[in-house]
């Protein structure tokens, strides 16, 4: 893999922002998007563009293909079926159809969903109002000292009452990776289904529904080179074709009487109206450049660069790092300048072209727990290099700096 060259597909990342060379680390809230991708959607709308699922002409023909060919795309990224594929907005349409359809139908009095105090807010707020609705109780997993989800912590409040295992695979603060395999077991000798949110693992490293035992995966395009609008949820075949839909209208149905009405196969059923068609298309051409460049890859370079970055950080004095001490496995890197607020930060290094993220991350209780109201992010991907490290690097030290003199 050479990150020059990948740099030099994506054409946002050829532009100098303030006069600097364009510092991209803020992946994990979008990512970039290459040549191939904008080209999918462009040819799309320029050949064959039609809805899908009706017309009986061509052009409609061509456009269902389109759109199930992306579908397969997509479903091949994660080893899962075409069939088993739902087209949503995003991990958090996909996470809320999923709390709303599998949870309103599985949880009640007596029955728990588990989640963790680390999740994302989508991750959280979905499970949190099904469980209130329902009269399920949701409990949550204790972590480390490290900020990580443990199976053994997990292990320790599953019982026979819980119905759905709820987590992220990767956190978008700390940049843990959370050992779903293994957790996979424990919920299945429980009786329960275990729901992954892959919103920042599945643009950065290989991923196997069926050899890690998930039942539900949701992930959103916009993070893995794809638009903005697009998602997906993984749902395993037998658990979708059980499921209730949520929107009701358009092409979603088989037969509609004034009082009753019958619904057609999963996935389709649960993609009422017209979809979101180049959408899917760019998402299917994501998933192919992600596949071709390779996730194994892709992972290997991002989290060497995190793991500089994070040790680079360390280095200066005045500056936290959070998340793991040792060796990172992803290319999420959260930090902080003493005494200066993270958005003064994140100005700061604008300034010097580097987008970070700064704030509480959609994840307060995490935040809480950390002791800090807000943090700096950055994060990596396929596109970045060293360079990108050291004008990090470079603007921390000078932000640090430029706030001591304006302080002192
Ligand atoms: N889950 C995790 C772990 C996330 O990081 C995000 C977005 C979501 C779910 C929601 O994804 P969406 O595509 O539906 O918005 N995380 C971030 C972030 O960390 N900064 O901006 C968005």
């Amino acid at each position: 893999m050479n990150p020059v060259a990948l740099r030099s597909e994506f054409p946002l990342l050829r532009r100098y922002e303030n006069g600097k060379r364009l510092c991209y680390v803020d992946s994990a809230a979008t990512s970039q998007k290459p040549q191939v991708v904008l080209d999918a959607v462009r040819r799309y709308y320029v050949e064959d563009n039609a809805n899908v699922h009706r017309g009986v002409y061509d052009l409609a023909a061509r456009a269902t293909q389109d759109y199930e060919d992306a579908r397969a795309e997509v479903a091949g990224l994660v080893h899962a079926e075409p069939e088993e594929i739902v087209f949503t907005r995003g991990t958090t349409e996909s996470l809320n159809l999923l709390a709303l359809s599998y949870g309103g139908q599985a949880l009640g009095p007596g029955t728990n969903v588990v989640t963790s105090p680390a999740e994302h807010h989508s991750n959280l707020l979905p499970w949190q109002q099904v469980a209130l609705r329902r009269g399920a109780e949701l409990r949550f997993v204790e972590l480390d000292e490290a900020g990580q989800v443990t199976p053994d912590a997990v292990a320790a409040v599953v019982d026979g009452g819980t119905r759905v295992v709820a987590l992220a695979h990767v956190s978008n603060v700390m940049g843990t990776v959370t050992d779903v395999g293994a957790i996979a077991a424990i919920a299945h000798r429980a009786g329960a289904i275990l729901a992954v949110d892959g919103a920042q693992s599945v643009p950065h490293m290989p991923m196997d529904v069926r050899q890690l035992g998930i039942d539900f995966l949701a992930f959103s395009g916009h993070k893995m080179c794809g638009p903005t609008g697009i998602g997906a949820l993984y749902g395993r075949r037998e658990l979708l074709a059980g499921m209730s839909p949520v929107y009701y209208g358009g092409e979603m149905i088989e037969e509609v009487t004034l009082t009753s009405a019958t619904f057609k196969e999963a996935p389709w059923r649960f993609e009422g109206g017209t979809p979101n068609i180049a959408g899917a298309v760019g998402m299917g051409a994501a998933a192919r450049f992600l596949q071709e460049v390779g996730l194994s890859e892709i992972h290997r370079h991002e989290t060497e660069l995190a793991n500089a970055a994070a040790d680079g950080l360390r280095r200066i004095e005045g500056v936290t790092v959070y998340g793991p001490e040792g060796h990172r496995e992803s290319g999420v890197v959260t930090f902080n300048i003493d005494g200066v607020h993270a958005h003064d930060v994140a100005t700061a290094l604008d300034q010097h072209g580097v987008c970070v993220r700064a704030g509480h991350h959609c994840c307060q209780p995490l935040m809480r727990r950390l002791g800090a109201a807000s943090t700096a992010r950055a994060s990596f991907y396929l596109y970045n290099d060293a360079e990108d490290v050291r004008q990090l690097l470079a603007a921390v030290q000078a932000t640090k700096e430029f706030f001591r003199r304006v302080a002192g």
